[in-house]
């Protein structure tokens, strides 16, 4: 086994899970967040400045690297973390979500997956093997089954099938992944599916927990579905997961579903959210969302969050900042990135500290209160 969970302590007020997730590089802290690198780089941020902001984890695609620069070039390197200077776990995603968000014209059959490439409109095919194989070649302490996200809303039937292929897909990528040996290294996790259906999800989460698989991921939410009932469906799935193993809920990163997400069981969350908006120049704040180009901090000498100590916020004023981004200056989405980041990773080190001391829903209150979400 690649990986193992080690479970610390279960929140006496909310049923929240605080861990350790034991991985060929380090042990990361549950629940956690995930910070995004599609290109092996998380945007504008260095390795070094990652892991001063207590990144444990950071996420990398499949997708993209296959096309760009390749996974054996990836491989002649000596793998994703030597090629970009992380030493610290990484978690690839198996190209399955970004075939599907990112083109419009794609056949899926029993085989896998016909679709054009974003780049240059090649013609391309993906299957459960071949994510396997480029998975291999990049490394990751974490990979993931090919599966298929499907849209909500979509009808039963198709759903129905969708998830029924999904898991006949996570068989073949798990046949293929312990026939090779990389199972030593690099640990496989299942992809529950079943759109808005409470039944399929409770079937997907059946089916998938049978091939025993060391974690497995929750997709086909956020994908557009209202919040509450994001919600629901995790308190339709999680109960079918197995308590011994990692939950990770994929593509979740807004500071308000993060926090549900744990109450409902979830160790492990990604998304792009803190660091795309952060080069718009929308910052995360404990009072809420800011977004720094405004014209009424075109004179506000202080800091993006008067509660936040990173770098950026020690150092920086709202107006300088405002500036950066009026004037186009890469330091501004540099700055911006980094303080988004860091709010996230530090309320993550604020909900594990709760669960410990079984009061994450007393926390919960009062984030909610200051960041403004309990009036919506
Ligand atoms: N499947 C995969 N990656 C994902 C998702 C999914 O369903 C999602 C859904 N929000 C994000 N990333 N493979
Ligand atoms: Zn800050």
């Amino acid at each position: 086994m690649a990986i193992r969970y080690e479970h610390i302590h279960t929140c006496k007020q909310s049923g929240a899970r605080l861990g350790r997730l034991h991985t060929p590089h380090g042990v990361i802290e549950t629940p956690i967040f995930m910070p995004v690198g599609t290109l092996a780089t998380v945007k504008t941020m260095t390795p070094e400045e990652l892991a001063d902001i207590g990144s444990q984890i950071i996420l990398s695609n499949t997708y993209h690297l296959w096309l760009r620069p390749g996974n054996e070039l990836v491989k002649e390197a000596g793998g994703l973390h030597k090629f970009m200077n992380w030493d610290k776990p990484i978690l690839t995603d198996s190209g399955g979500f970004q075939v599907f968000s990112l083109q419009n014209m794609r056949t899926i059959e029993e085989e896998g997956v016909h679709f054009r490439s974003h780049l240059d409109g090649s013609k391309l095919f993906l299957s459960p093997e071949k994510s396997m194989k480029i998975q291999h070649d990049l490394g990751a302490d974490i990979i993931m089954s090919f599966d298929e996200c499907a849209p909500i809303p979509a009808t039963r039937d198709y759903v129905k099938n969708s998830l029924e292929r999904t898991t006949r897909w996570a068989e073949r990528g798990l046949e293929y992944h312990t026939k090779s040996g990389k199972d030593k290294t690099q640990a496989l996790f299942g992809i529950v599916q079943g759109g808005e259906y409470p039944d399929l999800r409770k079937q997907s989460a059946k089916e998938l927990t049978s091939l025993d698989f060391p974690g497995y991921s929750i997709g086909g939410l956020s994908v557009g579905e209202p919040k509450p009932l994001m919600y629901e469906m995790l308190e339709e799935t999680v109960p079918y997961l197995p308590e011994s193993k990692p939950r990770y809920l994929m593509g979740v990163g807004s500071p308000d579903a993060l926090i549900e997400g744990v109450i409902r069981g979830i160790d492990m969350f990604d998304c792009v959210l803190p660091t795309r908006i952060a080069r718009n120049g929308t910052c995360m704040t404990s009072n809420g969302r800011l977004v720094v180009k405004n014209k009424k901090y075109e004179r506000d000498f202080t800091p993006l969050d008067p509660n936040c100590d990173c770098y950026t916020c020690k150092n920086y004023t709202r107006a300088y900042i405002r500036h950066l981004f009026k004037s186009n200056e890469i330091l501004g989405a540099r700055l911006t990135t980094y303080h988004n980041l860091y709010f996230l990773l530090n309320l993550m080190e604020d909900v594990r500290k709760a669960i410990l001391n079984d009061s994450l829903l007393d926390f919960k209150e009062v984030f909610f209160e200051a960041y403004g979400l309990n009036k919506e």
